[in-house]
């Protein structure tokens, strides 16, 4: 290529990349209409698929380990870096926290939802026991500067480990004695879908508190990558906005709490074309 020509498409990059600033200049201009703003929120949350990177969005996640023993409670502590290297201390507050900390097994067994404490220096920390061997995804979900992003690494746990195969799709999860159900799952890869589920137990509904200023917490992962999916919760009611990317199986874990204790039901869900 020539340098007229290559000058030619850096003049046309440039153009495009000024004309898309513009754009979005335009968009904050509209702010006070707020049916406008809400759009533009969605807009700028609508990266449906997260967590499949260690960095992104000029982010990185540094665990500060990569092995752990099984069944030993051991300090899981990492840091987010900046572009520069340097450690990030400012987050955004989302679902109440300023950092969700989600650690799965790889075959999707042994969900975990915890809050690390943001020491000083700009280092999470959290205790953390892993009950079996095994690969374990850790992803560390947050907000810098109004952005939300997802980040993962992996986490190796030496021993025996005996992979368990994806359950079953279902519509109903027992757990700690309440019957969860999906009640409303109208999934359609590539577009927002809502979950809806009820809790029961012996039969009555159960009053639900608040959960992170929500009734439930809803962690959506597919098969196989274990991309971490964005999902609105709605305020009032155990109903979750979701965009499933593409057909395939994911594993729904949904959060909820009575009586002052955190519950979760996992389930598998099949999302037709
Ligand atoms: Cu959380």
């Amino acid at each position: 290529m020539t340098t007229p020509v290559k000058l030619a498409g850096f003049a046309a990059l440039l153009a495009a990349v000024f004309g898309a600033a513009a754009l979005a200049g335009g968009a904050v201009g509209r702010i006070h209409d707020p049916a406008a703003a809400a759009k533009d929120e969605m807009n700028m949350a609508a990266d449906p698929i997260r967590g499949l990177a260690v960095s992104e969005n000029g982010l990185t996640l540094a665990l500060d380990r990569r092995a752990a023993r099984p069944r030993s409670r051991f300090r899981l502590s990492f840091r987010i870096l900046g572009r520069n290297g340097r450690v990030v201390h400012d987050f955004d507050v989302e679902h109440t926290k300023r950092m969700h900390l989600i650690v799965v097994r790889r075959d999707l067994t042994s969900f975990q939802h915890l809050h690390p404490t943001l020491h000083r220096d700009g280092t999470w920390a959290t205790p953390l026991t892993l009950p079996q061997a095994g690969t374990y995804r850790v992803f560390a979900d947050f907000s810098v500067d109004g952005k939300p992003t997802t980040l993962a690494d992996d986490l190796q746990v030496d021993g025996d480990v005996r992979s368990l195969p994806l359950p079953a799709p279902a519509t109903a999860a027992v757990t700690d004695g309440f019957r969860v159900r999906l009640i409303d799952g109208t999934v359609h890869a590539g577009e927002e879908s809502p979950l809806t589920f009820s809790v029961t137990r012996g039969k009555q509904p159960v009053s639900l508190q608040d959960y992170l200023g929500a009734k439930g917490h809803l962690v959506a992962l597919r098969e196989g990558d274990l991309a971490y999916l964005h999902v609105h919760p709605e305020e009032n009611s155990l109903r979750f906005e979701a965009s499933f990317p593409n057909a395939g199986r994911y594993r729904l874990f949904l959060q909820f709490k009575v009586a002052g204790r955190v519950h979760t039901a996992p389930f598998t869900l099949e999302v037709a074309r």
